[in-house]
């Protein structure tokens, strides 16, 4: 659909006579804006969000700790956008499908996700779902209803659209979410999602974190526009701008959207502005393009600090209360790691298996090459992978001298 009218001047429009405005109901001392009405959230509902989001930043914690002391090979971190991640997650059905990028374990984390199943994922033990074969902090889970995570940035997005589509089809009620980061809506497929669910009118939620980074890359580099938001417009789509670090307006704004979304087909993309307070990943070093200030500036907005004003302020939770869930959460988190670390790898054929309905000739080459390999030099790999070959009997296995 095209619709001008006609000018006899050559006038141009840049875009700047929108502004577009950012949604927020509470302030960060815990009280709510004049005139902000709070969305209809029970003292039940508002305490499972909170502890979501604890037991989000005790693991990250504790994890980014862990690869530190050499137990785990890489970690990324959610921290400082818990209330953009599990409070859009809240405001779904829990049935509805999340497509997330890879800093969005919060929402696992609200959907009952337990540490045990974080843990065999980061370790790639033989109970993880993806049998050892991802980077830690791939997740998934089909009973959660949650895509696992693809490396490569936007993968999810065009999924998104599509997923949705049949979601549509099916008349079920339901629509997708899909998390990304500011950088990763510059991929091409980004564009190629939104116009396909605005001209498909498919029911899914693009839900864009934007943290001000890509990496090292501020976003004031990424983009000449205002942001992100203004990209709907260019696709006819429903779009609002939230502050990500308030969990109240997130919630509501996704509710709002979800509502779009699952009973008119409307797709929605939201905006959440917020801050990544940690590193990029375990690989990476903010020091060398930002300042302390700036994050000292955000970690004053730490959205789980303004959570937990608002809720003390009602009598939902207390200082004591923190403190013995903090506990216990850090205790669970090190039992778990250790239980999750004495596990051994998926057997070594697994490799291959149920990757094709039978194991092509080309893949068991591999195989084979593999097993001659370890079987050779024993030494270069972990203590223990030749027990992992059917082939090779524990006798040949205590010989294994390696320890790599
Ligand atoms: C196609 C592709 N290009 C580059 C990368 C490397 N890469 C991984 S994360 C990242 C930055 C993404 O930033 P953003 O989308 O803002 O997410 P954030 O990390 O800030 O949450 C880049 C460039 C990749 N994984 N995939
Ligand atoms: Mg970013």
């Amino acid at each position: 659909m095209t619709t001008t009218t006609d000018i006899h001047s050559p006038d141009f429009l840049a875009g700047d006579e929108f502004s577009i405005p950012t949604f927020r109901l509470l302030q960060q001392d815990g009280t709510l804006f004049d005139g902000a009405v709070a969305p209809e959230l029970g003292r039940d509902a508002a305490r499972r969000i909170y502890h979501a989001m604890v037991a989000t930043r005790v693991l990250d914690e504790r994890m980014m700790a862990a690869q530190r002391q050499g137990r785990l090979s890489f970690y990324m971190q959610c921290t400082g956008e818990e209330a953009a991640v599990i409070g859009a997650t809240a405001a779904l059905d829990d049935a509805d499908m999340i497509m997330a990028q890879y800093r969005e374990q919060g929402a696992l984390m609200y959907r009952g996700f337990s540490f045990d199943e974080f843990m065999n994922q980061l370790f790639g033990n033989e109970l993880d779902y993806g049998k050892g074969r991802q980077m830690p902090i791939h997740y998934g889970s089909r009973k959660l209803h949650y895509l696992t995570i693809s490396s490569p940035l936007a993968t999810q997005i065009p999924q998104a659209t599509g997923f949705a589509y049949g979601q549509k089809l099916a008349g079920e009620g339901q629509c997708t979410t899909v998390f990304f980061g500011e950088g990763a809506a510059s991929e091409g497929d980004f564009h190629a999602a939104l116009n396909m669910a605005a001209v498909h009118q498919v029911p899914v939620i693009f839900f864009c974190r934007n943290n001000g980074y890509a990496i090292s890359t501020p976003s004031i580099e990424q983009f000449a526009a205002d942001g992100v938001a203004p990209r709907a417009f260019g696709y006819r789509m429903h779009v609002i701008r939230v502050d990500g670090n308030d969990i109240l307006a997130v919630y509501a704004a996704t509710q709002a959207a979800r509502r779009l979304a699952v009973e008119h087909n409307q797709p929605v993309l939201i905006e959440a502005m917020t801050y990544r307070l940690a590193a990029h990943s375990s690989s990476d070093d903010p020091s060398g393009y930002r300042s302390k200030k700036e994050e000292e500036a955000w970690r004053e907005k730490d959205p789980l600090l303004r959570m937990r004003r608002w809720l003390n302020d009602r009598g939902w939770w207390s200082d004591e209360e923190e403190r013995e869930c903090q506990e216990r959460l850090r205790r669970e988190v090190l039992e778990t790691m250790k239980r999750a670390q004495k596990r051994p790898p998926p057997p070594l054929d697994s490799l291959v298996t149920d990757v094709y309905a039978d194991v092509t000739p080309a893949l068991q080459r591999q195989l084979d090459t593999l097993k001659t390999h370890i079987r050779r030099y024993p030494e270069a790999y972990p203590k223990g992978a030749m027990s992992l070959d059917p082939d090779v009997s524990p006798r040949d296995d205590a010989d294994d001298k390696g320890g790599a």
